[in-house]
């Protein structure tokens, strides 16, 4: 099983880009073309049908030795066995979770330098910063913090440190030279025609720059 610092692509659920299609499938070929991390993030489904659909996840997950993680729910996530969770600002604070936890894996998203020296000093194992570009996948974002805050982040923070917000192949390049190689991508590997081989494109680029 890969540990956190292993993490270069960071990969969702579909969540509302499923589309008619298979979910698990979709979960398949994002660990087909080198997802380190799959994020249970299912928003709108209920919490009966998130669970059930996080088994599938969690063993798919497992036979991969890919890291499962699950957005919000502390309970959920337990209840999976995933490797850890994933907390928002407006979810229960790091320190209610943390017994709970006890040494699995939580990351919390970060959107200014204060949320960021916060979540280190709360014992956060990574933390999520963004929105970077422009996105359409979270209607309540965010003020934007671009690529600037990227290059701070750098210096500020002692763990690993995952870009999110509109980031695709196409503007990857801005994200690596702002010195960040660990990037969460969700509507641009979705819409993708090939998800594999668009997850496959990003890896590349990321290793590359590592
Ligand atoms: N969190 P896409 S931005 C889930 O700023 C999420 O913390 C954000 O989706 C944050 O790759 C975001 O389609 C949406 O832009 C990312």
């Amino acid at each position: 099983m890969k540990s956190i610092e292993d993490v270069h692509l960071y990969c969702f659920t579909p969540g509302r880009y499923l589309r008619g299609r298979d979910p698990l499938e979709m979960v398949k070929a994002q660990i087909r073309g080198g997802a380190d991390v799959i994020q249970l993030r299912e928003k709108q489904l209920s919490k009966r049908r998130r669970v059930e659909f996080g088994f599938e996840v969690r063993k798919v997950t497992r036979e991969a030795g890919v890291l499962f993680i699950v957005n919000d729910d502390v309970d959920i996530a337990l209840i999976l066995d995933a490797d850890g969770v994933h907390l928002g600002q407006d979810d229960i604070p790091i320190e209610l979770a943390r017994p709970l936890m006890k040494d699995k894996i939580i990351g919390v998203s970060t959107h200014s330098e204060r949320q960021i020296n916060e979540a280190v000093s709360a014992g956060a194992d990574y933390i999520g910063v963004g929105p970077i570009f422009e996105t359409a996948t979270k209607e309540d974002r965010e003020p934007l913090v671009g690529t600037a805050l990227l290059s701070k982040v750098r210096d500020i923070c002692p763990i690993p440190y995952v870009a999110i917000g509109g980031i695709s192949k196409a503007n990857l390049s801005n994200v690596i030279r702002a010195g960040c190689t660990r990037v969460a991508v969700i509507s641009d590997v979705l819409l993708a025609e090939d998800i594999e081989e668009q997850c496959r494109a990003i890896k590349r680029e990321l290793l590359k720059s590592r």
